[in-house]
């Protein structure tokens, strides 16, 4: 930043800080002066989103008054809370079906249809991306269906509400979503768009394959060639799934998981999901068998799954671990794993 910027930085935030501070101690006899770094409507007192201001200018250079503008049109949602809220279910004692009633949503006879058709009407694309990054077709085309029904479901809450809702407002997550929003307002600026039209999830993902704004300016491509990244073409969308995939380390040629068979069911205790870490040797002494034409990986993942009538026991290979970089979830996981697989097979 050039002296002559910082110089006009430092004036811009002074009256900031002093109408903040005013407010604090003078509130009740005289009105803050006016000031167009205020921010208006929801969001009008908030330290936080005040600090936020402060920070979009101090580290990116963007005038206070332009993001309190954004900020004043940015509504505060209940629901969007509400829906953040909803309790994640507890691991059970007992198995009660919650892997089957998972699988059930995304793994049906319609969605794998659909993907299929997907498929023929992007094989070009998925081609390409499966060339370039190493990611076969059917995975990139199964995220996008659990993700958004392949751009059926895309989101209706406006991006900018819901960060800055979850950011100023939900403070079990707000370093997170500040961050979001913080990567939202930049990436408004790099490519162009007004921030306040957008519309994605409550969590304020976008486009066919659901990027957070931090995923879209590390990992979205520009995969048509028309020189803008967009999360909401498809061509895009499939670029952008197959490189994030491949920066996470998706390994070419590689399976994702393979089922095993247990002598007796696992205790509880042994630990299982996606972060868990055994060799084949260990694997062994749990009591656990599989057929493989290859020798194991010395790091394998063991997924215990709850189908109800007892347990399936998974071992994921390094790729299964890479999905789950998308979604932090064992189910998320597999059911992208099993949608992929009915898909190729109906083809
Ligand atoms: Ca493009």
């Amino acid at each position: 930043m050039d002296l002559l910027r910082t110089v006009f930085m430092m004036i811009l935030a002074a009256p900031l800080l002093s109408c903040q501070a005013q407010t604090v101690i003078d509130d009740a006899v005289t009105p803050a002066p006016a000031s167009s770094a205020n921010i208006s409507g929801d969001f009008a007192n908030h330290p936080e989103a005040l600090a936020f201001l402060q920070h979009m200018q101090a580290q990116h250079g963007m005038a206070a008054p332009e993001v309190a503008a954004i900020l004043s049109q940015a509504r505060h949602q209940p629901r969007i809370v509400a829906l953040m809220d909803r309790a994640a279910p507890r691991p059970e004692e007992r198995p009660t079906g919650a892997w089957t009633r998972y699988r059930a949503k995304f793994v049906t006879p319609a969605n794998i249809s659909r993907g299929a058709e997907f498929w023929r009407e992007n094989a070009a694309a998925l081609n390409r991306a499966e060339q370039r990054y190493g990611v076969p077709a059917e995975y990139i085309v199964a995220i996008l269906g659990v993700e958004t029904r392949w751009g059926g479901y895309l989101g209706s809450h406006r991006v900018i509400d819901a960060l800055a809702t979850l950011a100023f407002d939900y403070p079990r997550r707000a370093e997170f979503f500040t961050s979001e929003l913080e990567n939202y307002l930049l990436m408004a600026r790099e490519e162009g768009f007004n921030p306040m039209v957008p519309l994605g999830s409550y969590a304020g993902a976008m486009g066919l394959g659901q990027f957070m704004p931090s995923s879209f300016r590390n990992y979205a491509v520009d995969f048509d060639g028309d020189g803008q990244r967009d999360l909401w073409n498809v061509t895009d969308a499939i670029g952008s799934v197959a490189n994030y995939f491949a920066t996470f380390g998706w390994q070419p040629g590689q399976p994702v998981i393979i089922r095993a068979s247990a002598a007796q069911p696992l205790a509880m205790s042994v630990d299982t999901g996606f972060n868990s870490d055994y060799t084949p040797a260990q694997l062994r002494a749990l009591g656990l068998s599989w057929t493989h034409p290859d020798p194991l990986p010395q790091r394998m993942r063991l997924i215990r799954l709850d189908i109800g009538t007892g347990y399936e026991y998974w071992l994921g290979f390094e790729n299964f671990y890479v999905i789950t970089r998308y979604n932090h979830s064992s189910h998320y996981a597999m059911a992208v794993h099993q949608l992929a697989q009915a898909i190729r097979a109906s083809r």
